[in-house]
C-alpha cells in the first residue's frame, strides 16, 4: 500500500488535492475547489461525499459507517463489480463482487479548465479476485467534481474472449425524509420486486416509498429525478452506457439489523442505483471499452 506521504507527493495541491487517513490503513482523498468539494476512499474508490460549493450534501455517508479494510463501506458510491447482487451460483462469493472492498490506486489527479478537479483510478486486482473471476479486464474510474459529480466506471476487456458482467454505482443520495419524496423517471417502466419475491411489475407514475423498497428496473436508460421539498431541492440522476436503475431503502426494520446504518439513518437516505443488472447484463468483445456514466446535478 502507497503511503499518505508518497500519493500526496505524487498527486497533491496544496488547499486543492489532499490525501487524508482515515483510519489505520485507510486513506481517502479529498477535493476542493471553487465549484464543490468530495472525498473519494482508495479502498473501492468509493466517492464518500460530495456537495456543490454553498449546498447541503448530495451523497450521503452512514453516520454510523465504519472504516475498516476489505469491509463496504456504509454510503456514498460503492462500485458494484463483476457481478451485481448475490454471484449467480456461489453464496460464499461477496455479494456485488469484489471491487468496493479492494483497494485502488490513484493514477491522475488535476484541476479542469473549467475549474472542476478530475481524478483517476484503478482497481488492483489480485490472485483472490483472479480465483472469483478468471477474465482478463481492467477497471478504472474517473470522478470530475464540481457543481455536479460525474462518474465514469471504465471496463477494459484486455483478454483474447468475451467477457460479461453485471455493475452498479450503488449511489446513496442524501434527502430530507424518505416518506416525503417522490422520483420521476421510471413511469411505465418494469421492474423486478425483490421485495415481493422477484415478481415483475410496471411502474404506475413516481414511485414513492411507504415501506422497504427493492427494486431492479430493465430497459431503462432515463433520467431520474429526485423531488425532495424537505430541501426544498431536486436531485437529477442522469446516465449513459446503464439500462437498469436500481431503488433501494431498507427501512427500519432491516435497517435495524444493518448495524452501520445509524439510528433512523434509513430516514435521511434512498439509493438510486445506475446499473446493469438482471436482464441487462454487458457483454464486452476483446480489447474492447465498456463505459458507465453518471451525471448527479442539483435543480
Ligand atoms: O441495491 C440494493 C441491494 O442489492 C439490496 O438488496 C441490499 O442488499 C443493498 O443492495 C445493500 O447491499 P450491501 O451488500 O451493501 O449491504
Amino acid at each position: 500500500m502507497t503511503s499518505v506521504a508518497d500519493l500526496t507527493a505524487r498527486f497533491g495541491i496544496p488547499g486543492r488535492i489532499a490525501l487524508r487517513e482515515l483510519a489505520d490503513g485507510f486513506a481517502a482523498i479529498e477535493v476542493t475547489n471553487d465549484r464543490g468539494t468530495a472525498s473519494v476512499a482508495l479502498q473501492g474508490g468509493q466517492v464518500l461525499t460530495w456537495a456543490p460549493r454553498g449546498a447541503e450534501p448530495v451523497i450521503w455517508l452512514s453516520r454510523a459507517a465504519t472504516f475498516v479494510p476489505g469491509k463496504s463501506i456504509r454510503g456514498g458510491v460503492p462500485v458494484c463489480w463483476p457481478w451485481f447482487g448475490p454471484h449467480a451460483t456461489l453464496t460464499d462469493y461477496p455479494a456485488h463482487g469484489f471491487a468496493r472492498t479492494l483497494p485502488w490506486e490513484p493514477i491522475a489527479a488535476s484541476e479542469m479548465p473549467d475549474g472542476r478537479t478530475h481524478l483517476a483510478l484503478r482497481l488492483i486486482q489480485n490472485e483472490k479476485t483472479r480465483s472469483q473471476w478468471p477474465h482478463a479486464a481492467q477497471l478504472d474510474m474517473e470522478i470530475r467534481v464540481g457543481e455536479t459529480l460525474q462518474i465514469d466506471l471504465c471496463t477494459r476487456n484486455t483478454g483474447a474472449e468475451p467477457i460479461v458482467i453485471g455493475e452498479a454505482l450503488h449511489t446513496y443520495f442524501s434527502i430530507s425524509d424518505i416518506r416525503r419524496i417522490s422520483m420521476q423517471g421510471l413511469d411505465k417502466v418494469v421492474y423486478i420486486d425483490k421485495v415481493a419475491g422477484g415478481s415483475r411489475q410496471q411502474q404506475q407514475g413516481a414511485v414513492v416509498f411507504a415501506g422497504e423498497t427493492d427494486r431492479i428496473y430493465i430497459d431503462t436508460e432515463a433520467d431520474c429525478v429526485i423531488d425532495d421539498p424537505g430541501l426544498g431541492r431536486r436531485i437529477r440522476i442522469a446516465k449513459r452506457g446503464s439500462r437498469s436503475t436500481v431503488v433501494w431503502n431498507p427501512w427500519h426494520d432491516k435497517a435495524a439489523r444493518m448495524g452501520d446504518l445509524g439510528e433512523d439513518g434509513y430516514l435521511g437516505m434512498v439509493c438510486v442505483e445506475s446499473a446493469n443488472a438482471a436482464d441487462n447484463l454487458v457483454s464486452i468483445a476483446p480489447q474492447q471499452v465498456h463505459r458507465l456514466t453518471v451525471e448527479y446535478s442539483v435543480e
